[in-house]
């Protein structure tokens, strides 16, 4: 055939992979194994680019690793929980079940298009009883050690709907759907105890050397170990109950620089003092706006002077103000703090608003001392100043001189502080893993057992109205205590959906029926040889997954301690904004090119072209998949998404760059298809391809795709000038062979046409001739009297003799000599050769 015709092609030789279960990974298998997982994808309806460019690069390494001979495992599956399932029962009255299968459906026939060389038959969906029932027995087995607990926490309370918001459904501080203002309340809440493995996650990170950089101190400065100290204030006039306020600092070097001391909205404190109405009313005003830690870092710092006045514990005569504060909170270090305006930013906004001091106590020179604070707090490092004995000190070496007379004074404490929080994993939403609890008014809370598991949500739910389904639901949250019998309540609130993706790659290695995962079965295949996503997980979903591993190794549950041995994180694709002349966006089909104007298809107006932006649904700038793979096939899709940028940096969708890809893929089919039978070699070419071999190897396993794409494309070029040979021939053969991985469905077609037996999806690596990645030409360097003079290129390991007469014989060499005679000529074989007139 002339053409390569994907359309045809795709779905057979795919037909063909699933049938013969060619990707099926085997745990019994005696060749070493090797795991290539991408972050699996939530179905929210469609797979757009960036799925194809993620799932793009994580196969070609799991074919690549499989013809290396490898036992390759790549499953796929669906993290398949979360709020915007409920947000479509609500706003298009579906049910989140039928919504979220009817989406899996759709992205897996997407998926499967592209001939990725996924393991189906491992395929896993999060929302189904038989995954999330499994994490209800691994939640129960942390709650018997001692992992998981309970506790007041604050969510954000909608107090029109009732009903608690997500952080997602809190928009400048208003539910999303009445309007209200948000108000924090506190409830019981499920926590896991991440916080006992803060020290082996820190420490683990170094074992990480496969991760990115980045990554890595993401997550250190995430878990955020460092030193503080806790010290007292005295009353300077004690009330009811208090005549001293601890507070907690990580900065003890700025002692000096403070100004106020504030507690918590609800510190012991506050609270007493709440008799006052107008502390009462401070204290209810605190409590307003949602919980995320952007919306407490923007809120409007506000404080209440109480009036009340404090001792600085290094100089009684010094009092200072004390105030009730919105941005202290309860739950960390002490609640109370002594603020330093200087050089803490919310500290300086407080200080600005109600006219306290904003002294400097850090400077970058000790002549910086006498210079004031400009426009915001000076946060950096630098020497300490206007601070009495700490004078001159830098700040690491003044935190420990602070925290040493606290300790001697006995009036303070360092401590080892981490900035990491248990991990609140309660939602009170429907469409989460239920939390395999119940209640009882005698004996608590009690595990449900695991003969009674899953836990099964309702399937008849309404969401009509605001609020949790399973907390109205009339039957559902009413069971029989599993200790004592008695009537008794089961939990409503559901799990966090990062708990879901905390384990489903061991769930992936191993998938009994009557267990989470069976533990040689998974540490045959853990960890995870190479893991590829989006970089928006590199804190969160990475740590809860390593805290995941790490806990179940602890209850001797797993025998693994890292899940994820490499990391990769891939850049997003682009594309080019438009926007109308009214200032609304235009997605790429409804506006054209001409020269280089762009015009609005539909009303002919013209349009401007803004930055080049990751495509997003708000900006319209979204390029479908679908439509290209039916247009080019999944081949130069694939091709193109490896082929135009660095994989970890930003790649620009182009229609050229897709064309081009296209045109690539028919080269490569031609060549095949053209292919004449010849005698004789061609050792230019041999040599060629071998290099290109070892390179396109070298390139894929530290996954520089666009470098491998590189070396193809000469490849094929030399391929394309070589007359036909035996060497030729062999060439096209390997080329199809390295290819293989990237455009797999050409690969197969034109295998076949060549007449190779057996699939090229089950064909090896080619074998690399080591003798032909050496050059057997060398560039020798000639010197006169030291002076470069002439470069030869002669036959490798040419002897001394031969190698003197050849530079000898040199036109520039005989000028240089300009008619002396060389008295000495030293020659180093392969290198050089230098002659002493
Ligand atoms: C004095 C100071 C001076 C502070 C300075 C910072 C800079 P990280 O490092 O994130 O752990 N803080 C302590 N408890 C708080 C609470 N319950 N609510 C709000 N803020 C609190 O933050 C520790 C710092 O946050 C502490 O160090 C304290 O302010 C504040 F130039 O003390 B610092
Ligand atoms: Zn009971």
């Amino acid at each position: 055939a002339a053409r390569f015709n994907p359309l045809d092609a795709d779905a057979r030789w795919q037909r063909v992979w699933e049938e013969r279960g060619v990707f099926h990974a085997s745990d019994t298998s005696p060749k070493p194994k090797s795991y290539v997982l991408e972050m699996f994808p939530y179905p929210s309806g469609r797979i757009h680019m960036g799925h194809v460019r993620n799932y793009t690069m994580g196969d070609v390494l799991a074919r690549y690793r499989r013809m290396q001979g490898f036992e390759v495992l790549h499953p796929m599956g669906w993290d398949a929980f979360g709020m915007p399932a409920e947000n479509a029962a609500m706003e298009k009255k579906v049910h989140p079940g039928d919504w979220t299968r009817a989406n899996i459906a759709t992205m897996r026939a997407q998926l499967k298009r592209l001939g990725f060389a996924f393991d189906w038959s491992r395929e896993l969906a999060t929302c189904e009883p038989d995954y999330y029932g499994q994490e209800q027995a691994l939640f129960l087995d942390l709650y018997e050690a001692g992992l998981v607990y309970r506790k007041q926490s604050e969510v954000n309370w909608d107090p029109v709907d009732m009903t608690v918001l997500a952080n997602e459904q809190v928009i400048d501080g208003r539910g999303w759907r009445s309007g209200a203002l948000v108000e924090r309340r506190k409830l019981n809440q499920w926590f896991l105890k991440i916080t006992d493995f803060a020290e082996e996650l820190l420490d683990g990170l170094d074992a990480l050397e496969d991760w990115p950089e980045k990554v890595r101190l993401m997550q250190k400065n995430w878990i955020g170990k460092s030193m503080g100290l806790r010290f007292r204030f005295q009353l300077a006039s004690p009330i009811t109950g208090h005549d001293e306020v601890e507070v907690f600092t990580t900065r003890p070097d700025t002692i000096f620089g403070a100004s106020f001391v504030a507690v918590a909205a609800d510190h012991p404190i506050a609270l007493g003092l709440s008799d006052n109405p107008e502390v009462a009313a401070f204290i209810a005003e605190c409590k307003q706006g949602g919980t995320t830690a952007a919306e407490l870092e923007t809120a409007e710092k506000k404080g209440f002077d109480t009036g009340i006045r404090v001792r600085h514990p290094l100089d009684p005569d010094w009092h200072l103000p004390l105030y009730i504060a919105n941005f202290v909170l309860m739950d960390y270090g002490t609640g109370a703090v002594f603020g330093v305006p200087g050089h803490d930013q919310r500290d300086f906004e407080f200080a600005s608003k109600y006219g306290l001091p904003i002294n400097r106590v850090v400077a970058s020179s000790l002549d910086e001392a006498g210079q004031p604070i400009g426009g915001e707090a000076e946060t950096g490092g630098g020497v300490i100043v206007n601070s009495r004995f700490l004078d001159g000190m830098d700040v690491e070496a003044a935190k420990a001189a602070v925290i040493a007379r606290a300790e001697n004074g006995g009036w303070g404490r360092g401590t080892t502080v981490w900035r990491l929080r248990d991990w609140g994993v309660s939602r009170q939403r429907y469409w989460g893993t239920p939390i395999p609890i119940i209640h009882c008014e005698a004996c608590g809370p009690v595990g449900v057992p695991k003969d009674q598991l899953p836990v099964a949500l309702p399937e008849d739910v309404s969401f009509d109205i605001p609020g949790n389904p399973l907390e109205r639901h009339p039957t559902w949250s009413k069971a029989d205590c599993p200790q004592c019998g008695a009537a008794a309540r089961r939990e409503t609130d559901t799990l966090d959906t990062f708990v879901d993706s905390s384990w489903y790659f061991i769930r992936f290695a191993s998938q009994p029926d009557d267990k989470p995962f069976d533990k040689a079965v998974a540490a045959s295949w853990l960890p995870v040889a190479q893991y590829i996503g989006g970089v928006e997980h590199a804190i969160l979903h990475l740590l809860y997954a390593r805290f995941w591993t790490r806990a179940l190794q602890r209850i001797g549950k797993l025998d693994v301690a890292e899940p994820f041995q490499g990391l990769f994180t891939q850049g997003m694709v682009t594309h080019e904004t438009y926007r109308a002349g009214d200032g609304s966006w235009l997605s790429p089909d409804e506006v054209r090119c001409e020269g280089d104007d762009w015009i609005h298809i539909e009303s002919g107006q013209p349009v401007t072209a803004g930055r080049v932006e990751k495509m997003s649904k708000s900006k319209k700038n979204v390029v479908d998949p679908e439509p290209i793979v039916d247009q080019y096939g999944a081949d130069a899709v694939r091709w193109f998404m490896l082929s135009d940028s660095p994989p970890e940096r930003d790649l620009p969708w182009s229609e050229a760059g897709i064309e081009g890809a296209w045109r690539f893929v028919q080269r490569l089919w031609r060549l095949a298809d053209e292919n004449v039978a010849a005698e004789g070699q061609d050792k230019a070419l041999d040599r060629k391809l071998h290099q290109t071999i070892a390179s396109v190897a070298a390139n894929i396993e530290s996954l520089a795709f666009n470098k491998a794409v590189a070396n193809i494309y000469e490849l094929t070029s030399a391929i394309e000038k070589a007359a036909p040979s035996a060497s030729r021939s062999a060439a096209i053969r390997a080329l199809l062979r390295i290819v293989a991985p990237m455009v797999p469905h050409l690969a197969e077609e034109a295998w076949a046409a060549l007449g190779e037996p057996g699939l090229i999806a089950d064909a090896a690596w080619p074998e690399v001739d080591a003798a032909l990645l050496v050059e057997d030409e060398v560039t020798i360097a000639v010197q006169v009297n030291g002076k470069l003079r002439d470069t030869l290129t002669v036959a490798k390991d040419l002897p001394g003799p031969e190698l003197e007469q050849a530079a000898l014989a040199s036109d520039k060499i005989a000028r240089a000599l300009d008619g002396k005679a060389p008295r000495k000529v030293i020659v180093v074989p392969n290198r050089l050769v230098n002659i002493v007139a």
